[in-house]
């Protein structure tokens, strides 16, 4: 248990210069910290409400001072003083909003506080953050294994994360034949440097997207898939040591029941049959939302004709939220479960979510935004509920590589 002594809140920008929350915690023997929360991109229908200002004369409408307000005034005369663990911390976040999906105190806000609180209380027990985060998921001491995830780097961004006119939104490399995170981090930016110097040979650009991976206008998605296998030969690596995975955010090219890829327009069966053909040429390892967000049967269809061989990963479709995993897992959805804190809004129900995946064989995935911060908050949070995989961007922009070097930090750490 701590006592909040003060909380504070301001707004500074994420790494795509729109405003969001920060928030700080003093605790009652003046141990301070402070947490930033993300921002989405191609958000998820569902997703916990981002609350803005809407002040078309700042920031585009985007500002969040009424969160930062919400912090400084509401929640804080709420809670300090108040002696709380994470659990009724979280649970009074949750009833003092009182809406369904934080809308009223925005979720932005209470994850700062949720995760703000939670470093704090770290510090003042004297214990990294990963171990007080195992502490809080695992009762059973044995439990804690503190397992360093499986890293996945965004290496080249279409869909609404770049301009590059490619469909896909993420195309991932996952360097897994490599004996730690130091090692696997060095092998990707070796892959990046090879796969920049094809892309300039070829004649094209090479700027950045949102999360640090390349965004060539590259004719067309499986090009991109050619290009890695180039890239990693030419590395010095095979397709066996390095696999592939791919987010596709299908719902952000869905219209009208139908898939529009440049000229084509797909429904489900043939999706499917695209992503079928393209596990048997590529080695891919994970699709993640495949199809549109609300389509549960379609996602059920293609786990069952791929799930066996590759991870089926739910982000749009379940945004880390209980009531759409259980969906999810009822219907036979998924077998992999993305994670990401903001889109529900406080660590206990990520917490909650993660559980909940686990207790039904499901992989768990965490996962950085498309708008970052340079907090690592979910570096700690993978290895501490012993996540199978993470992804937090390429290793070129400082708020994505802050959070391998947490990773290999802790890996020190547990050695
Ligand atoms: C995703 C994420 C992170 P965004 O779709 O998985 O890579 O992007 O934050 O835009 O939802
Ligand atoms: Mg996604």
């Amino acid at each position: 248990m701590a006592i909040i002594s003060k909380l504070e809140a301001k707004e500074i920008l994420d790494s795509r210069g729109n405003p969001t929350v920060q928030a700080s915690c003093r605790l009652q023997d003046g141990t301070i910290e402070i947490a930033s929360v993300p921002s989405g991109v191609s958000t998820g229908k569902y997703e916990a409400f981002e609350l803005r200002d809407n002040d078309m004369n700042r920031y585009r409408g985007k500002g969040v001072e009424r969160a930062v307000g919400n912090i400084n005034g509401e929640i804080s005369e709420f809670l300090v003083g108040k002696e709380l663990d994470q659990n009724t911390l979280d649970e009074a976040l949750i009833n003092l909003d009182g809406t369904k999906n934080k809308q009223r105190l925005g979720a932005n806000a209470i994850l700062a506080v949720s995760l703000a609180f939670a470093r704090a209380s770290a510090k003042e027990k004297g214990i990294p953050l990963f171990k007080y985060l195992a502490n809080i998921y695992f009762k059973n001491e044995n439990e804690r294994m503190y397992k360093i995830p499986q890293p996945v780097f965004n290496t080249i961004e279409g869909g609404k994360h770049s301009d590059s006119g490619l469909s896909f939104q993420e195309f991932l490399l996952v360097p897994q034949e490599f004996e730690n995170i130091k090692i696997k981090l060095e092998v990707i930016k070796k892959i990046f440097i090879s796969l920049k110097d094809l892309l300039v040979k070829d004649g094209y650009e090479v700027n950045l997207g949102d999360e640090g991976g390349f965004s060539p206008k590259l004719s067309s998605d499986e090009k991109v898939l050619e290009y890695f296998n180039m890239a990693i030969s030419s590395a010095g690596y095979n397709a066996d040591q390095v696999k592939i995975g791919l987010d596709v955010a299908a719902t952000t090219f869905f219209k009208d029941g139908l898939y529009l890829i440049k000229e084509n327009k797909l429904n489900t069966r043939e999706m499917i049959e695209m992503y079928k053909k393209l596990c048997e040429q590529y080695k891919i390892i994970s699709i993640e939302d495949g199809l549109n967000e609300e389509d549960f049967a379609g996602f059920a269809e293609m786990n069952k004709a791929l799930g066996q061989m590759i991870n089926i990963v739910g982000d749009d479709i379940t945004v880390t939220n209980i009531d759409l995993i259980k969906n999810a897992i009822n219907n036979k959805s998924i077998n992999t479960l993305l994670i990401k804190p903001n889109q529900i809004g406080t660590l206990s129900e990520t917490m909650q979510a993660i559980r909940l995946a686990k207790e039904n064989n499901i992989k768990t995935f965490i996962s950085h935004r498309g708008g970052e911060t340079e907090d690592t908050f979910v570096a700690d949070l993978a290895v501490a509920v012993g996540a199978d995989f993470i992804k937090a961007g390429g290793p070129t922009k400082p708020e994505r590589i802050v959070k391998y070097h947490r990773l290999i930090e802790i890996e020190e750490l547990i050695k």
